[in-house]
Order: C-alpha cells, then sequence, then structure tokens
C-alpha cells in the first residue's frame, strides 16, 4: 500500500467521523496487509495498562508528540491520550518555539496543549527550559550586542550663519527682499531681514544653501535657527535634489510668531542627491527676521578601547625565550590564579642587558604609537628592573618604559611608551641587575584603538542573560499556571569530548547554538534552578537530562560526568535537582558482541543513576537498528529477525529500569519514538525507531516494550 496514499485517506477519516477514538480503534492493532507473524499484536490491550500500578505506584509512561498534532484532537491525539500516563512535545516548549526575534514571547500553542492533554486526564512533562539547541539566536545575541557610546563627539556643521559678516542666504520668486541688519537681533547681534510683499505658493518664494557635497542618505539633521516675524504664520523648511528639484526630507513646519523665538527641528534626508537647503516662505506675507541658521548632524561618539596585540598567560606550559649569565626561563605552577606562570631567575647581578626575556613578534610595532605592557610579577627580593623595545637585526633600543621596582607580593604592572624607532619586533625585559626569581604571569602588550562601539564586558553579559534567563522561565511557569510539576531545567549540559566538562561554543561550535554557560558560568543551573522555583513553587520536580550516558564506547563516562556535574550544582547546600534524565537514544546491533557491550553499559548506567538517590527516568527512548558492521539500517530494510531483536532490546531496557532503579525513584519511561521516523524527518529520518509504524499499526516493538512493563 502506497504510504503516501493511506496518509491521505487516514486524513481524510479523521476530518469525516470528526471521533478520533473511534478512527484510533482501526489503528491500534497489527496493519491488515501484514502478515499472520503480525496477528498477536492484536490482543496486546493499550501500552499504559502494562503499567503495574501497584507495584510500580509512581512510574509513568510516557509519549513525546507533537503539540500542533495534539492539538487537531484526531488520531494523534487519540494514540496518546489512550497509551499514555504523560506527554512531553518535541518542540512547543522550548525556547526558540516561543521566543520571537524581537523577544515577545507566545505561549498559545503550549497554553492550548495543556488544557487539552489535562482534560484528558494526561499530566504533561516541560520540556526544556535551558539549553543550547533552538534558541532564538538572533535576539540573544541582540542582548548581548555591543553598546553605542554616551552621548555624541559634537556636532558635525553643515553650515552656520550668523550675519555678523553680511553674508546672506541666497533666495528668490516673488519680489522678495533680503538684507542684513546690523544689530537688533534676539542677542543684539546682526541678523537677516527678509520681506515677501505677497501671499503666494509656498515654493514661490524661497531662501536657499548649495551644500558642496549631498547630505547622508537617511541621516538625521538638525535645523537650528532664530525667527521673529511680522505676524503669525507658518513657512516650510526641507532638503531638495537641486538636478530635479525633487523633496528629499522636510522638517516639520515652522509656526513664526511675533517674538524672537529659537527653533530646533530634525529631518531625516530620504534621496540621493540632498544637496540644499530651503526656507519655503511663499505663503507668508511681511518680513521675517532670521539669526543663527545652522545645520548640523550628531557625530558618532567614540572611545578608546584595549586592543592586545601578544598575551602568554604560560597555562599551556611555553615559557618565552631569552639569554644571558646562565637565567633560565621555565614554566611553574604557583600564579595568583593557580595557573601556570613563567619563572625567570637570575644566578648573581650584572648588567640590565646581560640576562633578558624576549618576545619577538611577527610584525614590527608601530613607529610613534604608544604600546602599553601589563603584566603580573612578583620576586624572591625587592629589586628595579626594566623592560624595553628592540630592532633585532642591528638591537638598537626602540623605545624603554620607565624602570619598575619588584616586591615580593604579587603586582599588577601597566607601563606605556612610545616607539622611537624601526623595526620594533622584540620586547626584551631587562632583568641582569636583579639576582633572583622572578615570576611573571599575564604578560600583555596592548595599544588602544578608537571605536565607535564598546563591547560589552563578561559580567555586563552575564548581568544581561541571567535577566533574560528570569525573564523566560518567569513567562513559562507564568503561562503553565502550575498545571506543569515536572521539568528537564536543563537539556544536555555535558560535553560529548569532554565528558567531565560542560559543552561550550569554542568546543562544540555550532552557529545556531547558544551556549548559556558560556555567558553565565558553570553555576548556570543554579541560577535556573532558583527562578524555576521562586517562580513554579518548591513543589516543582527538576530535572537534568543528557544522552549518550549509556555509551559503552567509553564506558559511560559521561554518565560519570553529569552526576559529578550535579554533585557540584548542589553542593552551595542550597540548589536542589530532583532527579536525571536519561535521553537513551539507542541503537540496536546486531553484532552479537556489540549488542552485549550495549546491554552491559545500559546496567552499568541504570546502577549509577540508582546510586545517586535521585528520581531517574528514561526520557527520549527511541531506537535504532545498526547491522552487524555497524551501519544504520532504514526501516524499510528491516528484516523480521532484525524487528524481533529489537523488541527484545526494548524489554531488556524497560525490564532492566524497573529491576535496577528503586520503585521510590521510578519516574517512568518516555517513549521519543512513537512512530517510525519519516525520510524527511530531522530525527534519524528513515529509521525504524517507532513502536508504531508510520501508519500507526504496532510494530514488533510495541510488544517488547509491553512485556518488558509486565516482565513476561
Ligand atoms: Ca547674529
Ligand atoms: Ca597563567
Amino acid at each position: 500500500m502506497n504510504i503516501f496514499k493511506s496518509m491521505i485517506a487516514l486524513a481524510a477519516v479523521v476530518v469525516l467521523t470528526g471521533c478520533a477514538d473511534n478512527t484510533y480503534m482501526e489503528y491500534k492493532t497489527a496493519a491488515p496487509q501484514r502478515s499472520a507473524d503480525y496477528d498477536y499484536l492484536n490482543d496486546y490491550g493499550d501500552l499504559k495498562t502494562y503499567v503495574d500500578r501497584a507495584t510500580y505506584p509512581t512510574f509513568k509512561l510516557g509519549g513525546a508528540t507533537n503539540a500542533a498534532e495534539f492539538n487537531n484532537l484526531g488520531l494523534v491525539y487519540a494514540l496518546d491520550v489512550a497509551n499514555f500516563d504523560e506527554l512531553v512535545t518535541g518542540n512547543a516548549f522550548k525556547y526558540s518555539s516561543i521566543v520571537k526575534d524581537d523577544g515577545t514571547m507566545d505561549f498559545s500553542t503550549v497554553q492550548k496543549f495543556i488544557t487539552n492533554a489535562t482534560d484528558a486526564g494526561l499530566s504533561v512533562y516541560g520540556h526544556t527550559l535551558l539549553w543550547h539547541s533552538q534558541q532564538t539566536i538572533k535576539y540573544l545575541n541582540g542582548l548581548i550586542a555591543d553598546r553605542i557610546p554616551q552621548g555624541s563627539a559634537g556636532n558635525e556643521y553643515v553650515f552656520k550663519y550668523q550675519f555678523e559678516n553680511g553674508t546672506l542666504l541666497n533666495g528668490w520668486g516673488n519680489g522678495s527682499t533680503k538684507e542684513i541688519v546690523t544689530s537688533g537681533s534676539h542677542d543684539g547681534s546682526a541678523y537677516m531681514k527678509v520681506v515677501n510683499p505677497t501671499v503666494a505658493d509656498p515654493w514661490s518664494a524661497q531662501l536657499a544653501v548649495d551644500i558642496a557635497s549631498p547630505l547622508e542618505a537617511t541621516k538625521t539633521y538638525t535645523l537650528h535657527f532664530w525667527a521673529k516675524a511680522s505676524a503669525e504664520g507658518s513657512i516650510t523648511a526641507g532638503f531638495q535634489d537641486p538636478s530635479n528639484y525633487a523633496g528629499c526630507g522636510d522638517f516639520p513646519v515652522i509656526n513664526l510668531t511675533t517674538d524672537w523665538k529659537e527653533y530646533s527641528l530634525e529631518a531625516t534626508v530620504t534621496g540621493a542627491n540632498a544637496a540644499r537647503f530651503l526656507y519655503s516662505i511663499g505663503k507668508f506675507a511681511g518680513e521675517i527676521d532670521f539669526d543663527g541658521i545652522e545645520l548640523y548632524s550628531a557625530a558618532a561618539a567614540t572611545v578608546e578601547l584595549p586592543k592586545t596585540v601578544v598575551l602568554y598567560n604560560f597555562n599551556d606550559g611555553t615559557p618565552l625565550g631569552g639569554w644571558g649569565n646562565s637565567s633560565t626561563r621555565t614554566v611553574v605552577d604557583g600564579s595568583r590564579d593557580g595557573s601556570k606562570m613563567l619563572k625567570f631567575t637570575n644566578p648573581s647581578k650584572v648588567n640590565s642587558w646581560e640576562a633578558q626575556i624576549a618576545v619577538d613578534f611577527a610584525e614590527p610595532l608601530e613607529q610613534g604609537k604608544v604600546y602599553y605592557l601589563r603584566f603580573w610579577g612578583k620576586a624572591s627580593a625587592a629589586g628595579t628592573v626594566g623592560a624595553g623595545y628592540q630592532n633585532p637585526s642591528n638591537y638598537n633600543g626602540c623605545g624603554n618604559y620607565p624602570n619598575f621596582d619588584l616586591t615580593t607580593d604579587w603586582k599588577l604592572y601597566d607601563l606605556a611608551t612610545s616607539i622611537t624607532g624601526d623595526n620594533a619586533k622584540r620586547l626584551t625585559f631587562n632583568l641582569g641587575a636583579f639576582a633572583g626569581d622572578i615570576y611573571f604571569d599575564n604578560v600583555e602588550i596592548y595599544h588602544m584603538v578608537q571605536s565607535n562601539t564598546i563591547p560589552l564586558t563578561a559580567e555586563e553579559k552575564r548581568d544581561t542573560l541571567t535577566w533574560e534567563l528570569e525573564r523566560w522561565i518567569k513567562g513559562m511557569m507564568g503561562a503553565v499556571n502550575g498545571k506543569v510539576k515536572a521539568w528537564d531545567l536543563c537539556n544536555e549540559p555535558m560535553s560529548d569530548g569532554h565528558p567531565t566538562e560542560l559543552k561550550s561554543a569554542a568546543v562544540e561550535g555550532g552557529d545556531n547554538n547558544f551556549y548559556w554557560q558560556d555567558y553565565l558560568g558553570k553555576d548556570y543551573v543554579r541560577t535556573a534552578v532558583k527562578f524555576a522555583r521562586q517562580y513554579g513553587g518548591n513543589d516543582l520536580v527538576l530535572f537534568v537530562n543528557d544522552y549518550n550516558l549509556e555509551a559503552s564506547y567509553n564506558n559511560n563516562a559521561k554518565c560519570d560526568g553529569l552526576i559529578n556535574m550535579i554533585t557540584y550544582w548542589e553542593s552551595d547546600g542550597v540548589t536542589k535537582i530532583d532527579g536525571i534524565g536519561t535521553q537513551m537514544h539507542v541503537s540496536c546491533s546486531m553484532n552479537p558482541e556489540q549488542q552485549k557491550r550495549n546491554e552491559d553499559a545500559v546496567v552499568k548506567m541504570f546502577q549509577k543513576l540508582a546510586a545517586t538517590g535521585k528520581l531517574i527516568r528514561v526520557s527520549e527512548l527511541d531506537m535504532g537498528l545498526q547491522d552487524a558492521d555497524g551501519n544504520a539500517v532504514k526501516t524499510i530494510d528491516v528484516t523480521e529477525e532484525q524487528h524481533h531483536a529489537m523488541a527484545a532490546y526494548y524489554k531488556f531496557i524497560v525490564e532492566k529500569y524497573l529491576s535496577l532503579i528503586p520503585v521510590a525513584k521510578q519516574y517512568g519511561i518516555t517513549a521519543w519514538g512513537v512512530t517510525d521516523s519519516p525520510e524527511t524527518s530531522f530525527w534519524r529520518a528513515g529509521e525504524p525507531i517507532g513502536l508504531w509504524d508510520l501508519n500507526y499499526y504496532r510494530k514488533h516493538t510495541y510488544a517488547g516494550f509491553a512485556d518488558g512493563l509486565v516482565g513476561k
């Protein structure tokens, strides 16, 4: 049967009958077109009926679903309601599903879903509050974008007319006249007197200033002037393209009064050749006096920011070069921040240049420019030493820093000098006059650059994103209004390559990822727990959820890493994480040795998780199939034998969960692959991950899952 046609037929049935339960009844069993090998599935009940409620009272059978499909109240809804205790949505609760590019939050799908699920007697699990994927990157990056400096660097004037030197504006039309009056302006100074004898069209009498180069399109300019008129009335002002007389932006209408009045108006340039400024005064008959006419724009403010030329923290164990008097330069532990540092040892006092540390650059420093030398230093005794730049080809000095005093305590030095010679490609510390040990760390050369923007400091980014995390969690908790009690507080924190560490952009990358922990630090989960309980109540059940905890290839290293990280998060005595979610996107291997390793690692994981004493949830159980060579097998290629192997692995996993996790700590198991994955899916495309096939007919895996629940 053509799957596409069958899906169309299915959709039609749902729409026509409008009764989801009846529709679902037809599809809950073995497919009619399949062999008799599937007939036994007709005898199975709905999946959740296999949970032994007396023995496992807290166990919830969960299912992942698509909120929009569920909200259609059709077949998916009927299947979910019949088979599961609790639902989790694949995407609807995720940050990028709710937070728009402008930061507004839309919880309508979430709220509709919660209403439909709870009305049907199901609970809803929240997935997820804190993650690196499916984040609204544009909005988040905007929050921590560079700041524009406050204020302005002053005004950039296009023209100024004070009329003290006798220069008038140009002008024409309607017999209008203009002249300088040498005193009597608002400040007693000279001004321009304009007379328009009769009322005419506004543009028939004009005052003009032609501008040498056109004003910048889209830029806003300020027109400032004083004016006084013989009667109240109005005139206009604006920009024009003198080649075609097209308007290029107008100022607001100018209402004249009979007293001197100061005007300050803004207009934005709209055309490419705004090379003329105009007052259009034709509508006003009478005398207008002008003074102090200025057109200007605000110049962008700039700031000076340090720019690093080189920075050595010695944490990779590499020392700096140098020579002389049997002095040594080694990297040792014990810097002021606990990191590695450079240790310089000079056995005896000699001339300052006879024992040196040297740093060579690829490019010479710029002659005439000021370079700063900043470092932490301390020494085995007090003393005075120096540093400076050198041309390494002829050893000529190119600028010396002031000598600096060493002390036996750490001190931050920040010295300045100009480069006074060419080919300044070497920095030397001139240390011969000091006998003993000198320690250096974070040796940095920098210079100052002008910038129109200011990067946020790490602290500002942390504060901003903490604010956003609070806004997001508060918004979500408000939207679910107490109806979602259990949450993936944090999803997938641990690095695969470094399973004892958190993920970070530097290691994991991904243009579409946003690693909150990179900005908020390791304690970001503590912060999120605090907000979740503050806005969602202390009775929330909060999980940290991750994948590959059952991985055999690294002996469950990620499981260990996650457990240790949770121990760290809780070590503040305040943070409480109630449970651990293990996703279990597993694969069943047709290689018996590999499958044995898979199963052993699943057992080990459950044992490790059980030992934490936390609630344990299998949060996203689905299963692919690997052939004996380790290649993923597509659904269309799966043999009956392989289907049965998958069913057996499902049974194994469910049984091990029930037997290894203490009953009181069994939150439950959620099936992520309810149906097989379509070829077009982003998730395990075309793979046989489901308990149902794509036509919603039960598979052998359904029986395996059910048999595991009852321990059959
Ligand atoms: Ca004046
Ligand atoms: Ca260091």
